[in-house]
């Protein structure tokens, strides 16, 4: 899709991103929507302009890549690319998960710390926008092979963060086993126990309900958004859900708690569907406890299929889908398909999940639309509160937790739903999310100078 900036100044800046990084297409996506949504601002606000606000902040801090060697069971040394992108610290120390998946790259990791810098401030909380990983792909890595590659990584890693400087967490490929590994080599290094990292396990600084946060806190999202903007309810909806991995699971718990009807749910290779409504239990062992394929649903509850191809889930009728598995998953036909069933809300679980072309038909088609900066912030706000009780040196029950995530779900869609009706966009959380975002960390990096 070509990108229409409305914003002279705005449209140049763009041109020179994509002739510095013209390699970037996930890293281009990003910035382009961002910059489409910040045309109003720039408009309105020339001090922004004349101090640079806008080309400082597509352009990370700073980019890390490292070689992480390792052994493989065999006795046979690996090689993996490691990256930590520490993309803003205007409001806080760089914030934002590791990704352990073989399409990681620049681009990639790019990409999600820039949308994680605007998510991150549209939370409330003080932190910065960062990101890293690797292209070490865990599938069927044994646990030792896990551990080894963990501890290389955070070997190098450990030279570039800190708990007041740049705090990892999890993200695709790394869940409670592996910030366990990579805390350990930490304090290890270090011989410091401190909060360097969020999704920790309970008994050692963890925070109760982070695991459950991306997907609960979509589900606060969801309810917010169809309450304030429909007048509808959850209860009784249909529900399709992509990936059946941490995010994707517990939105499924929250869904149907609130009392709607999963149909659905994938991986990389397919999907699984159930008119009766997805059996959680029989998920969450074949993919918390087995690290098994979702194609093994359809052999233990009866009733349920699966079909190979993961893209067709979207041509599923319901009234609320749920994009919870990666990047640019939901493309414009499956949005066509989507629209052409009905459905009443896409609400983003993954970051970037649909591409601009499906995210306009969406729009355009009077489909309600949260897009993932704003409506998967569950996760890293409870890892902010992580960080407060770690620091703290205290713990709150997982109904405090709970219901500060609540809060912070219903304060991001107010936020960005107002700040798009006051740039001329109403109803836009595309606009809203990314104005709202902006505006906290623009006034924060003029505030502080040409530093950075
Ligand atoms: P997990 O690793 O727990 O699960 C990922 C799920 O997505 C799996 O079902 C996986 O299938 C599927 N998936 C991964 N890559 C692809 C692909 N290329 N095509 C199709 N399916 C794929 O990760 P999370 O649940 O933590 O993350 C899911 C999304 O949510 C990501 O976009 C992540 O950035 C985002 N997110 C995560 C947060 C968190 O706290 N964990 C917070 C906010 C956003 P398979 O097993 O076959 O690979
Ligand atoms: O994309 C995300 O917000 C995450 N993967 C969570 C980041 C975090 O620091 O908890």
């Amino acid at each position: 899709m070509e990108v229409e900036i409305k914003n002279e100044y705005l449209r140049q800046l763009y041109q020179r991103v994509e002739k510095r990084d013209p390699d970037q297409p996930e890293f281009l996506q990003a910035v382009g929507e961002v910059l489409q949504s910040l045309a109003p601002v720039a408009d309105r606000r020339p001090d922004l302009v004349d101090c640079g606000v806008f080309d400082r902040i597509v352009e990370p801090e700073r980019l890390i890549q490292f070689r992480v060697p390792w052994v493989d069971d065999c006795g046979k040394v690996q090689v993996d690319r490691g990256f930590r992108v520490q993309f803003n610290s205007a409001i806080g120390p760089y914030k934002g998960g590791l990704r352990f998946h073989p399409s990681v790259n620049a681009s990639i990791i790019k990409f999600l710390g820039f949308e994680q810098t605007f998510k991150n401030s549209l939370t409330g909380l003080p932190m910065g926008g960062g990101k890293g990983g690797s292209d070490f792909d865990p599938k069927g890595k044994s646990d030792a092979e896990v551990m080894r590659f963990c501890q290389s990584f955070m070997t190098e890693l450990a030279k570039h963060i800190g708990p007041d400087t740049d705090v990892p967490a999890g993200d695709i490929g790394v869940g409670a086993r592996e910030i366990g590994y990579l805390f350990g080599q930490y304090k290890r290094l270090q011989n410091c126990f401190s909060g360097v990292l969020t999704g920790k396990g309970l008994t050692y600084g963890g925070s109760l309900g982070r695991t459950q946060a991306t997907g609960y806190g979509l589900l606060y999202f969801l309810r917010e958004m169809l309450d304030a903007m429909k007048g509808e309810d959850i209860a009784g909806k249909r529900i399709v859900i992509s990936g059946s991995g941490n995010v994707a699971i517990y939105a499924c718990e929250k869904a149907q708690q609130l009392g709607a009807k999963v149909v659905a749910m994938s991986d990389s290779a397919g999907y699984i569907y159930d008119e009766h409504g997805i059996d959680l239990e029989a998920v969450k062992q074949i993919k918390e406890v087995e690290r098994g394929r979702i194609k093994l649903y359809a052999d233990r509850v009866p009733g349920s299929r699966y079909v190979e191809g993961c893209r067709n889930i979207w041509t599923l009728p319901c009234d609320i889908a749920l994009p919870c598995a990666t990047q640019n998953e939901l493309d414009v036909d499956s949005a066509k398909a989507l629209i052409a069933n009905g459905v009443l809300a896409v609400c983003e679980g993954a970051n970037m999940p649909s591409t601009p072309e499906a995210a306009q038909a969406l729009q355009q088609a009077g489909v309600l639309f949260a897009p993932g900066k704003a409506s998967n912030a569950g996760g890293v706000s409870v890892s902010g509160l992580e960080m407060s009780q770690n620091s703290m040196r205290y713990a709150w029950t997982f109904e405090e937790v709970d219901q500060k995530l609540e809060e912070i779900m219903k304060g991001i869609f107010h936020a960005a739903y107002q700040a798009a009706e006051q740039y001329g966009a109403p109803g836009d959380l595309i606009a809203g999310a990314n104005i709202a975002g902006f505006l906290k960390v623009a006034e924060s990096m003029k505030a502080q100078g040409i530093a950075y």
